[in-house]
């Protein structure tokens, strides 16, 4: 093993086959059908794109070239004119999915709205007219700044359909993290709201955005303002106007604007560890083939399908996974306001009875904190509408997946842990649920057409089950295409990590993995969280997962700190279930517990009990911040993606 990979150290064994009824009457029915399409992508990627292009989408203009490389800039579908926006609505208004659901809302207050195909392309178009007349021309970047209410899909809808960009900021961030976003992107509009829900408060985004522009964003020229909440805001005369009172001045009519493949569709940031945030780049062909195509595959969607992503539309799973891929394929996808909540922990479960949902796709963050509320609130609701469950944004520790797959899937729906990130634009690593059989905590096979490999910083491939870097080694048609205004940040980023070699480029985004015997990848966390114990590289998640085992345990974060002899000792920090209180005892307990399921190497030097861990707004842990805990230093770098302050003063009160 070399001293640049990653050592695995745990092992999960069980496998569950997807069931013969659900295989049966899946879109992709075997392993021997995954691997036809798998071996026909590898063998000639374009035409297999380029097949998928003609059939599964609508194009004003066909492409001269499926593919350009000159690495690592990716073009596809080259002199293709499309828009996505006429993919997602305009195609189905002439089927008789004109009067489907196109979106189900439900707001936290209990308040609902259901769009049909016919409705939604109505105010999408009523939108883009709206966006026009305040002066949005193609090519203009738009800021989206929403609660979860179906005038934020209709938002992205309506620039993409006049050729905009946009550039959606998550709800949940301060003005200050807005109004970085808005001025790297030099953003002409701004759609908001005065307000929305979020866990029984109402939250002020429109006064962010006052504060965000007070600041001074000089290309703002307009401020789009949806009511939502009805509290008082304040609206600044000549910048900012109501949605409802221009709605019903224009027409609902608005033709889609023929735009290239390669036209930018939206940018979206995302955090690193340092520096400011990096503006996503994606473009429009590409991303809706893929996006559409991944969601119909991964999904097995079927037109009687109500599907909910638990996402918000700030997120890219928001974006791919609740707008664009499933209104191309014209499904039914449901938009929640609400998050559990104190005064109503159940809540999912409620939506899910109401709707009849039957494919539900949340994160590992959420699942373990059902688990920890509680089998009684997902027993007290029927879900068995359910057919299919997904997961995104973490590694899914063995733990998790296990209730997923026995309380809210009844044991019979198939699991899809689907890797994959902002920058990829859609599922990399996948199962395929009529397919695929899965492994508790394994994101499976990649997609057809994905050639997904873990090396060593040589770009040699590691051996099986030898832990590494996972890298990407030929384009896809979702790729980002650069980071907004600085390519050479994108050039560094993600493709010097590892060399390129003999003209092989390597695309890596910065996370460990290991492939099992069976093919199969397990990611193992961010490499920029490896801990190294006495020489051995541990990736985060499995001694994570060691610890969610034990009974106590809700949630884990381990961390490394400095130490003289072993170069690093493991920290972890540990919340638990309800009924279980912090001891020395339970300290030692877990620590031996740790030793038992994975060896003595892995042994946390030191147990921290805490109530809550550091996370991302979208609810990924931030080990970065537990590091400088662990090692009684202050803490370094970027908090403003931090989900809840107080959670490090309570840390560090309780150390
Ligand atoms: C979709 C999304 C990307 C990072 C990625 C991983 C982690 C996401 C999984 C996962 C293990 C998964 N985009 N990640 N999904 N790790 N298994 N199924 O989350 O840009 O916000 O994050 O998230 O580290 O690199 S993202």
């Amino acid at each position: 093993m070399s001293s640049s990979t990653i050592e695995s150290i745990l092992q999960e064994k069980r496998t569950f086959p997807p069931s013969p009824e659900f295989s049966q009457n899946a879109k992709i029915s075997s392993m021997e059908a995954y691997q036809q399409l798998y071996d026909r992508a590898a063998a000639d990627p374009e035409s297999f794109w380029e097949e998928l292009a003609e059939t599964e989408l609508h194009w004003f203009q066909k492409w001269d070239t499926v593919l350009d490389w000159q690495p690592p800039v990716a073009q596809w579908f080259v002199g293709g004119k499309l828009n996505i926006s006429y993919n997602c609505l305009d195609r189905h208004l002439t089927t008789w999915r004109k009067n489907k659901a196109a979106l189900i809302w439900e707001g936290e207050p209990g308040d609902s709205r259901t769009l049909t195909y016919a409705q939604l392309h109505r105010e999408v178009c009523q939108m883009a007219n709206v966006l026009k007349q305040l002066g949005a021309q193609k090519g203009d970047r738009v800021g989206i700044y929403m609660p979860m209410i179906p005038e934020a899909a209709i938002a992205m809808l309506a620039c993409a359909r006049i050729g905009a960009v946009h550039s959606v900021v998550f709800g949940g961030f301060s003005a200050d993290a807005l109004r970085q976003r808005l001025q790297d992107g030099e953003v002409k509009l701004v759609i908001t709201a005065d307000g929305g829900w979020r866990k029984d408060n109402i939250v002020h985004l429109k006064d962010e955005v006052d504060k965000a522009l007070v600041e001074g964003v000089p290309t703002v020229t307009n401020v789009l303002v949806v009511k939502r909440t009805g509290q008082d805001i304040h609206m600044e005369a000549g910048r900012d106007v109501w949605w409802h009172e221009l709605q019903p001045t224009v027409s609902a009519d608005c033709p889609a604007e023929p735009m290239d493949s390669e036209d930018l569709l939206f940018i979206l940031y995302t955090s690193g560890s340092t520096g400011k945030p990096k503006g996503v780049v994606h473009t429009t062909g590409g991303y809706n083939l893929y996006t559409h195509v991944t969601t119909q595959w991964t999904f097995d969607l079927k037109d009687t399908d109500v599907y909910w992503c638990t996402a918000d539309v700030g997120w890219i799973t928001g974006h791919s996974y609740i707008v664009y891929g499933p209104l191309s394929n014209g499904a039914t996808s449901l938009m929640y306001e609400g998050a559990p909540r104190p005064s109503n922990p159940g809540c999912f479960w409620d939506v899910v009875e109401k709707y009849g949902v039957t494919i539900f796709y949340t994160a590992p963050t959420a699942i373990r904190a059902f688990m920890k509320a509680g089998d009684q609130l997902p027993k007290a609701r029927d879900l068995s509408s359910l057919r299919l469950l997904g997961t995104v944004g973490e590694p899914i520790n063995p733990e998790a997946w296990m209730w997923y797959h026995q309380v809210i899937g009844g044991e019979r729906c198939p699991i899809v842990d689907t890797w994959w990130q902002t920058e990829t634009g859609g599922f990399m690593i996948t199962p395929l649920p009529g397919a695929t059989p899965t492994k508790p905590g394994s994101a499976t096979r990649p997609f057809p057409g994905i050639i997904a490999e873990v090396v060593d910083l040589d770009g040699n491939p590691v051996g099986v089950n030898e832990g590494g870097y996972l890298t990407i080694k030929y384009p896809w048609p979702s790729m980002m295409r650069t980071v907004y205004g600085d390519f050479d940040r994108f050039r560094r980023s993600y493709w010097e990590h590892i060399p390129p070699k003999d003209g092989q480029y390597f695309y890596f985004a910065g996370d460990g993995a290991r492939q099992d015997e069976d093919g199969y990848f397990w990611v193992m966390g961010r490499v920029d969280d490896v801990i190294s114990v006495a020489g051995h590289r541990l990736g985060t998640m499995e001694i994570e997962s060691a610890l969610v085992s034990h009974p106590a345990v809700a949630e884990a974060a381990v961390v490394g700190k400095p130490d003289e002899l072993k170069g690093e000792e493991v920290v972890a920090f540990v919340s638990l279930e309800g009924e279980y209180t912090p001891s020395e005892e339970l300290a030692k307990e877990l620590k031996k517990h740790v030793v038992e399921e994975i060896g003595a190497i892995a042994r946390p030097g030191e147990i921290r009990f805490s109530d809550d861990l550091p996370k991302t707004r979208s609810g990924k842990i931030m080990r970065r911040l537990l590091r400088n805990l662990a090692a009684g230093e202050e803490i370094t770098g970027d908090t403003s993606t931090l989900q809840d302050r107080s959670v490090l003063d309570k840390l560090r009160g309780g150390a």
